[in-house]
């Protein structure tokens, strides 16, 4: 077994070329049957084999630098290494991680998860290897996806001024997303890698030739100044870089050469180069070859059987129900849409895709675009709807403010993975919302405690006169019956779920249903009378009721999803010190660090001191430290 004697990258340089092709085979089979047992990202990374093997053959690794942009396809990378054994505890708590981490490899020079950020990245270490006099070079590895973020023609618009930047970009070309690959750069593609773009403009020339003869010195010129124009190196040699491609990127006959010439150029200083590979997601296991949607980030399976329906389904999610809500709804509502940046399926929007094709938008990943495309929708009196990720929202925070907000567009947001991401990690919690859109004036923010709920919610907002957004959780929903038809919530106004009366605990979404299991065992355990609020709002909350049980109870506690820093949590306590009321406030919520992946929810919740037990103590804690006094 080759695969077992490759340590570090050292070990791989020893083998000869011929040998390649066979390690490939025992790394892909490794990666099948490890991620089948732990579950994880499956087809990118079955892509990415000899991607990977033929970088660590040709770079003299760690010294250079490969960033891997998303990250989700770095498995073969972390297996040659050092971290095959490790594999066994992907994305469970004090694992592997799943994405790239500084801190778990010198070998992983920069960490990722967000989308196209590599080509900054690798610019910014290349720039600072010419400053220092560093012979090094810095590989940026981005996916035809991810280079449909902004961010990765900044970094190109920014790099390909530097003659001298010792810089490799990598296009992963494997015409796939998470679904189908969309955009004009894809298309860009498509039409490149048939040749279709250079022929297309010699039949032009052709036909200005045979109009006019004496200007065939000139057409010439016109056609060579085509070729470097529009030809398929076009787009990003005109940045500056110089383009190679398109490469088989399972031949490594082609490969290991071709970055070979590459390394060579950059460490010369002849300038950042870019090289157009071309891949299979999914590549050597049909399944996933076949189905590379499904495959993208599977759960544990049997590879001889493949990814199976659970036999009993569970409750509906929360993006299910969003999914049929938006389908309900555009059937009501002709100037509804619905916006996506990249996340069909994530986000529940395969149904309204189906059914609403015009009205459909999956714009790329580009959360930035989605939120102003729908801020111009908005402007002309659609109601758009966009439904993004609660961590991929951070990348849009200033067209929220300057775009939406300011001036008050009437744009739904529906906020999946609001909470916690378990097995992808600190990159993907969505642990940060309520602090970063509860200082935006205007706003409207709401959180569901089941899914009947939810319903009502996003009725509300898409009949409000600015932005409304909705935040909810991964995973099963509470199982609760859907109303044929959802009401409006009045604004701000919170629910009582429990009576109570020396603490009342105002828990947000799936915290409620922790606040009961708290309550009981108080009540049981200390004899505390504690009722519980349904706060519904987080902006703006319900002062009013707030303000009448801080003056009634001995404590008050904030139960949240989310960072306890400038969270829910924070907003009473500014309430209660600006009207003068000083009863304590006790607010439960993740601490003010990143937290980490694991396996679960409860794994986590367990570390954090967020298990049910944890919770009452703390409530029992400070409850009787107050009432000893
Ligand atoms: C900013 C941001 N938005 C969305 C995502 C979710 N996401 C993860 S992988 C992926 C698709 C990446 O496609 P591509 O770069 O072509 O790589 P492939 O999976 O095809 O190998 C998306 C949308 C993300 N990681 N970051």
């Amino acid at each position: 077994m080759t695969l077992d004697s490759i340590h570090t990258p050292a070990d791989l340089k020893k083998l000869s070329r011929d040998e390649l092709p066979a390690l490939a085979d025992e790394l892909r089979h490794f990666v099948l049957d490890s991620v089948s047992k732990t579950g994880g990202h499956l087809s990118s990374n079955l892509g990415t084999v000899e991607l990977s093997i033929a970088l660590h053959y040709v770079f003299d690794t760690p010294a250079d630098r490969i960033v891997w942009d998303v990250g989700h396809q770095s498995y073969p990378h972390k297996i040659l290494t050092g971290r095959r054994e490790q594999m066994k505890t992907l994305r469970q708590f004090d694992g592997l991680a799943g994405f790239p981490r500084r801190s778990e490899s010198e070998y992983d020079a920069f960490g990722t998860g967000h989308s196209s950020t590599s080509i900054s990245a690798a610019m910014g270490m290349a720039r600072a290897f010419q400053t220092l006099g560093e012979h090094q070079v810095a590989v940026a590895v981005i996916g035809d996806s991810a280079m449909t973020g902004g961010m990765a023609f900044e970094a190109m618009n920014n790099a390909g001024v530097y003659d001298d930047l010792p810089l490799v970009v990598i296009l992963n070309d494997n015409d796939m997303s998470i679904s189908p690959a969309v955009g004009a750069l894809n298309r860009h593609l498509a039409r490149l890698l048939s040749g279709n773009i250079y022929s297309a403009t010699k039949k032009g020339i052709d036909s200005v030739l045979s109009i006019a003869p004496p200007l065939r010195e000139f057409a010439k010129r016109l056609e060579d100044h085509a070729k470097g124009m529009v030809s398929p190196s076009t787009i990003f040699q005109e940045f500056g870089f110089n383009y190679f491609g398109p490469i088989d990127g399972h031949d490594l006959d082609a490969l290991v050469p071709m970055l070979q010439n590459v390394r060579r150029l950059a460490i010369e200083g002849r300038g950042p180069q870019f090289l157009h590979v071309v891949t299979r997601k999914g590549q050597g296991y049909e399944l996933a070859e076949a189905d590379p949607v499904l495959y993208h980030g599977p759960s544990k399976f049997n590879p001889d059987e493949g990814v199976q329906k659970p036999s009993t389904p569970p409750n509906k999610t929360f993006t299910q129900v969003f999914g049929e809500w938006l389908c309900d709804m555009a059937h009501a509502d002709p100037l509804l849409i619905g916006i996506t940046p990249a996340m069909r399926e994530g986000s529940g929007l395969v149904e309204f895709e189906k059914q609403f094709p015009n009205r459909y938008y999956d714009v790329g990943i580009a959360e930035q675009h989605a939120v102003t495309f729908a801020a111009g929708m908005a402007c002309e009196g659609m109601k758009p709807v966009v439904a993004i990720y609660s961590t991929f929202l951070q990348r849009a925070y200033d067209p929220i403010v300057h775009d939406i907000a300011l001036q008050n567009l009437p744009v739904t947001f529906c906020m999946d993975r609001a909470g916690l991401s378990p097995n992808d990690g600190a990159t993907h919690h969505g642990l940060f919302d309520i602090s970063y859109l509860r200082c935006v004036p205007g706003i409207v923010a709401m959180q569901p405690k089941d899914e009947d709920e939810l319903c009502d919610m996003l009725h509300t907002s898409l009949a409000l006169n600015g932005p409304g957004f909705i935040r909810y959780p991964r995973g099963a929903a509470v199982g609760t019956a859907i109303k044929q038809t959802p009401k409006k919530l009045e604004i701000g106004k919170a629910e009582i779920v429990k009576d109570g009366k020396e603490i009342f605990i105002w828990a947000l979404g799936p915290m409620v249903e922790e606040a009961f299991k708290a309550a009981n065992l108080l009540e049981k355990q200390f004899g505390i009378l504690v009722g519980i609020v349904n706060p519904r709002f987080i902006k703006p909350i319900d002062k009013a009721l707030l303000l009448t049980q801080a003056a009634s109870s001995a404590l008050l506690v904030t139960m949240e999803d989310h960072v306890v820093t400038g969270g829910f949590g924070s907003s009473v306590l500014e309430i209660l010190q600006d009207n003068n009321c000083s009863t304590p406030v006790e607010r439960i919520g993740w601490p003010d660090q990143f937290v980490e992946h694991g396996s679960s929810v409860s794994i986590l919740r367990k570390a954090h001191g967020l298990s049910s037990e944890a919770i009452v103590e703390k409530i029992s804690k400070r409850f009787s430290a107050l009432t000893r006094k």
